[in-house]
């Protein structure tokens, strides 16, 4: 009789590696001194600013590597071989490469963080975060971007005004979102709070005022407390007024 059963995994070979390895990761990271994780980024990009801050504050250490879209340098062979997207920021987490803010931003929180508290694992918590991160990448990002971009990139004097509607509704909608709660998701800060951070002090740098959304505008001051100590106010609106200084700097009106 084959007494061998190829189905069941060998607890020597196969389960106390992968045990032993989420184990020292873990260790070795909240000993500082887990390894660097290289990031490709732009101090101005929002999407770069929300990572980097969310870096901070988990106590992350990154290998900082500068990719100028401006000067198109995402588009080098070396880049796109890595990440055909050709979008920064872009992470290398020895060996595992991802791109995209708000994924990059989950998988550091489940990777590195010490609780669940800026991705929480409860369902219905989890889905109002995924929720805000989609509008955020969907509508409100989007529209921000929509509207300024022809002029940040000189292809335009002024932006387009049509596209001026579909920001105020996104405006309108994150007020809404925020009407009776301290946090974009909730009562607490979540990764969330830090994309949005982000997209909102880009549309505030262009010269959009948010002053005219009561609960944005208390939120957005509240981020500013919450999000101090790791780099507000020197990663985040320090790259968001060079990002409008482009904007101004080709606005025509
Ligand atoms: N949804 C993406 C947007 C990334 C993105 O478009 N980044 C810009 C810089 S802000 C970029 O890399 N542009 C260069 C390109 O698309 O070739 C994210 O959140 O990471």
């Amino acid at each position: 009789m084959d007494r061998s059963c190829p189905a069941v995994p060998s607890f020597r070979t196969q389960i106390y590696p992968r045990i032993y390895y989420a184990v020292t990761s873990r260790s070795r990271f909240r000993l500082g001194i887990t390894m660097t994780i290289d990031l490709y980024y732009l101090p101005p990009s929002p999407p770069c600013r929300s990572v980097m801050m969310l870096g901070k504050h988990l106590g992350v250490r990154f290998n900082l590597k500068v990719v100028n879209v401006l000067k198109g340098e995402q588009l080098k062979s070396s880049f796109k071989k890595m990440n055909p997207q050709h979008t920064i920021p872009t992470i290398d987490d020895n060996g595992f490469i991802l791109w995209e803010s708000r994924p990059i931003m989950t998988y550091l929180v489940m990777k590195y963080a010490k609780n669940d508290s800026l991705y929480p694992r409860d369902p219905k918590q989890r889905s109002v975060v995924e929720h805000r991160l989609y509008f955020d990448i969907g509508i409100l990002y989007d529209s921000i971007i929509t509207y300024h971009a022809p002029v940040i990139f000189g292809k335009m004097d002024a932006p387009p005004e049509q596209c001026l509607p579909p920001m105020e509704r996104a405006f309108e909608l994150l007020d809404k979102y925020l009407q009776d709660s301290n946090f974009v998701a909730g009562e607490t800060l979540t990764v969330a709070d830090f994309s949005i951070a982000s997209s909102v002090s880009s549309a505030k740098a262009f010269g959009f005022d948010i002053e005219r959304y009561d609960n944005v505008a208390t939120w957005y001051e509240r981020c500013k407390k919450a999000m101090e100590k790791c780099g507000f106010e020197e990663i985040n609106e320090a790259g968001a007024r060079v990002l409008g200084s482009f904007y101004k700097a080709n606005l025509k009106t």
